[in-house]
């Protein structure tokens, strides 16, 4: 059953989402300033730095092979964005504290695998890509934002329809027919594990699987090859002299291959790029469950799926160094990107304007009851429900793109009374301006109403 537990001060009874109006339940947790990004669209305004990446992206998965969908709606149920893809029912993902939910059925996308079902149900062969805004509750810094947009990207063969049924075969041919490239590639796990990544071995045999995985991995490595290379041109054109980081770019591309888990692919992969001097997650991929073809009515199709976060592209490709720049409408940031969709030899790094300064202020509070006693009632989060996201939802709520970050620094248990005691540190700073002593000041106090407010928590 779902805590009765608000973001906002008040639940309105209903919502409306790009025209369309849906009836909220005790399950609706989105945010008013949550709500007013899902007609944003960011992946299709014409020269924003996401549309930007897409748009390279889906040149590396060229038509007529693959078709492109980039206007679905960010609400789908309940089933489409779990059920469907078998996760299970007690999958944390599915938890108010993570995903945005309109009522019990219907949800916020979490993410554009939430399509595969219908386009597996409604595409007879070939590939496709789907760009799309997504929605998580998470925490706050400079790569984590609630609103992002994935890329999702899927390649089908009908074991029907190749020549003399050789599936494996026709594959490899289709592999053997993409550019080469001369990415430095560590692979080290062996392609499938008993436990975590088995082979559907009653769906298909070693040699099957192997060829799909061999596809899959090849065309990611032509997309971040392709992302990279312009990355690196657009620096060089930018200064003669490269620095220290830009330096390291000049190093041939490293990527590596780590075995991963989805509810829906089997064996499964995530994509690390070796990026100043750190390995860097940017997608997750593998082998379609064939459940998914089964209930889609193709039995006889096998292929891959990958999910891309385009922002996570879209931060190494233009060097942008916080994630909140991308929903600025400030000049200063969007005029640096005008004109490269139609011509991308214009690309350039971005160029920061001035830091301004930054401004922590600490929270202390007291949870309601005690982490053993647990429960919950309409005033608020009891312990043994507290989750951070839900403070970081009322802080994004309250003060909005002016909180850079916001981080535990301390807890503690009463020993008496086992009470809990949280101290966040919400770190203020604009990217457009800076702050006035007053103002943060001001921002602070009513971030502070409304963690009583709304979760009920007891400052102290
Ligand atoms: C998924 O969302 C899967 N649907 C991906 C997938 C698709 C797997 C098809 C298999 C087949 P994950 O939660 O890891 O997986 O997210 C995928 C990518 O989105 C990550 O690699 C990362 O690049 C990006 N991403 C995830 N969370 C965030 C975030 N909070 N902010 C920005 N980017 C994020
Ligand atoms: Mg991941």
């Amino acid at each position: 059953s779902a805590p009765s537990l608000p973001t906002d001060n008040t639940t309105p009874r209903t919502v409306e989402i790009n025209g369309k109006t849906y009836t909220t339940d005790a399950w609706f947790n989105v945010s008013s300033t949550v709500l007013a990004l899902t007609s944003r669209k960011l992946h299709l305004q014409k020269d924003h730095p996401v549309a930007i990446t897409r748009k390279i992206v889906e040149s590396v998965f060229p038509g007529p092979t693959y078709k492109y969908y980039n206007e679905f709606d960010p609400v789908v149920s309940t089933y489409e964005n779990f059920d469907s893809l078998g996760f299970p029912p007690d999958h944390p993902g599915r938890a108010r504290s993570d995903t945005y939910y309109i009522n019990k059925d219907t949800l916020l996308r979490t993410h554009t695998s939430a399509h595969e079902a219908e386009l597996f149900r409604a595409r007879e062969s070939g590939g496709y890509l789907i760009s799309a805004d997504v929605y998580r509750r998470d925490e706050v810094d400079r790569s984590h934002y609630p609103v992002f947009h994935q890329m999702e990207g899927a390649r089908v063969w009908d074991r029907n329809q190749v020549p003399n049924g050789d599936l494996a075969a026709a594959i490899r041919e289709d592999l053997a027919r993409l550019p080469k490239h001369n990415v430095r590639v560590e692979d080290p796990n062996p392609p499938f594990h008993p436990e975590r990544n088995p082979l559907q071995a009653e769906h298909h045999t070693p040699e099957e699987a192997a060829a799909v995985a061999a596809h899959l991995k090849h065309s990611l490595e032509l997309m971040v090859n392709e992302i990279f290379s312009r990355a690196k041109a657009a620096a060089a054109k930018q200064s003669p002299v490269p620095s220290p980081e830009q330096q390291q770019e000049t190093e041939p591309l490293r990527v590596r291959w780590v075995e991963a888990y989805f509810p829906f692919t089997s064996p499964s992969w995530e994509l690390e790029v070796f990026y100043q001097g750190d390995w860097l997650e940017v997608l997750g991929c593998g082998v379609s469950k064939q459940e998914l073809h089964i209930n889609a009515g193709r039995p006889s199709q096998i292929g891959w799926a990958f999910g891309i976060g385009l922002e996570r592209i879209a931060m190494l490709l233009f060097q942008i160094p916080d994630i909140r720049l991308f929903w600025s409408r400030d000049e200063r940031f969007l005029r640096q990107f005008r004109g490269v969709e139609d011509d991308l030899a214009r690309l350039r790094p971005f160029v920061p304007f001035s830091r301004h300064p930054a401004c922590y202020k600490d929270v202390s509070f007291w949870l309601r009851g005690t982490s053993a006693a647990g429960g919950n009632d309409r005033k608020g989060v009891g312990a043994a429900d507290w989750h951070a996201n839900d403070l970081m939802e009322v802080v994004r709520d309250v003060a909005g793109d002016c909180v850079e970050n916001v981080r535990l620094v301390d807890e503690f248990m009463h020993p008496k009374t086992g009470r809990r005691s949280l101290c966040y540190r919400i770190n203020y700073r604009s990217l457009e301006k800076t702050l006035t002593n007053a103002e943060t000041n001001e921002m602070h106090d009513r971030v502070v109403s409304a963690l009583v407010e709304r979760l009920g928590v007891e400052i102290r």
